[in-house]
C-alpha cells in the first residue's frame, strides 16, 4: 500500500472512531480486511481498531533484534514440561521421527521431517520473548522461515491464515498471512546456538516475535492453511492479535 493511501485509511479510521464512534471504525476496518477474527467478541470494535491501526502501522516492520551480549543468562521456561508418553518416546529417540504435516489451502499437502526442515535455509535472530504476564527473556532463535515452507507447499491465493497445532493438544494458534510470510516468523529448532530445549518448545516451535509469547506455540506438528478460522477457534484464551 502506498503511503498516501495508508494515511488516508489511518486518518479515516481515526476520524470514524472520533466522530461516529468505534462501530463505524470497525466497519471501515472490515472493508479493508483489517478486522481481527475474534473482534466483536468480548472486546468488540475497540479491539478491531487496535488490530487495524497496528497492522497499518507495522505491516512491514521488524521486531527488535538485540546484540549477542544482551542475551538473557537463562532462557525462562514457562509452565510444566510436556510429559505425554508419545512425546517422551520421541525425545528418547532424539526426535528422529518428528514430522510436520501441512494441509488446507495448499497445492501440495504433505509431511516434512524435522531433518528436512533443518536442511532448508535457516535464519537466526536475537529477539525478546514477552509473556502476557509481564516477564520476558532475550534469546537467539534459529529456524527456517515459515515463508520458505509455505512456498514449498504452494499457498493458494485465497488463503488468509495459518493455523498451527502442538502435539500438546491444549495448544494451538493462528496468524494472518502478513505474519505468516514475515521474515522473522520461524519454525524454530535452535536456541542460543544449540538444539531447542524441550522446555522452550523443542524440537520445533513457531516463533512469532512480533507478538506476545503465547502466539509462539511449542512442539509444533501440524500447519493448516485456511481462509476461515471459525472451525478452528482462534486458539488459546487470550486476544487473537497480540502485537507488541
Ligand atoms: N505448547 C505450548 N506452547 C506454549 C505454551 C505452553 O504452555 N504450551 N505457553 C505459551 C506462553 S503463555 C508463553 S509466554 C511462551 C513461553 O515460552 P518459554 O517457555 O520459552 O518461556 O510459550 C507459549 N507457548
Ligand atoms: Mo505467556
Amino acid at each position: 500500500m502506498n503511503q498516501s493511501r495508508r494515511n488516508l485509511i489511518t486518518t479515516g479510521l481515526a476520524a470514524a472512531a472520533g466522530a461516529t464512534g468505534l462501530a463505524a471504525a470497525g466497519k471501515l476496518a472490515d472493508q479493508y480486511g483489517l478486522l481481527a477474527p475474534d473482534s466483536g467478541g468480548i472486546y468488540g470494535p475497540g479491539e478491531a481498531l487496535t488490530y487495524a491501526s497496528q497492522k497499518l502501522l507495522t505491516r512491514h516492520s521488524l521486531a527488535r533484534e538485540f546484540r549477542r551480549d544482551q542475551i538473557s543468562k537463562v532462557p525462562f521456561v514457562n509452565g510444566p514440561p510436556f510429559q505425554a508418553a508419545a512425546f517422551k518416546a520421541m525425545e528418547a529417540n532424539g526426535f528422529a521421527d518428528w514430522k510436520l504435516s501441512i494441509d488446507g489451502m495448499v497445492a501440495h499437502p504433505g509431511t516434512i521431517s524435522l531433518a528436512d526442515l533443518k536442511r532448508y535455509p535457516s535464519r537466526s535472530q536475537i529477539t525478546n520473548m514477552a509473556c502476557e504476564e509481564g516477564w520476558s527473556y532475550i534469546a537467539e532463535w534459529t529456524g527456517v522461515p515459515l515463508l520458505h515452507v509455505l512456498n514449498e507447499v504452494g499457498v493458494l491465493p485465497q488463503a488468509k491464515y495459518v493455523v498451527y497445532f502442538s502435539m500438546d493438544k491444549k495448544w494451538w494458534g493462528s496468524i494472518d498471512m502478513d505474519d505468516a510470510v514475515h521474515p522473522q516468523t520461524l519454525l524454530s529448532y535452535g536456541l542460543n546456538g544449540g538444539e531447542l530445549p524441550v522446555g522452550n518448545g523443542g524440537p520445533l516451535r513457531l516463533r512469532v516475535p512480533r507478538q506476545l509469547g503465547y502466539k509462539s506455540v511449542k512442539h509444533i506438528t501440524k500447519l493448516t492453511v485456511t481462509d476461515d478460522l471459525k472451525k478452528f477457534g482462534a486458539g488459546g484464551s487470550y486476544a487473537w492479535y497480540a502485537g507488541i
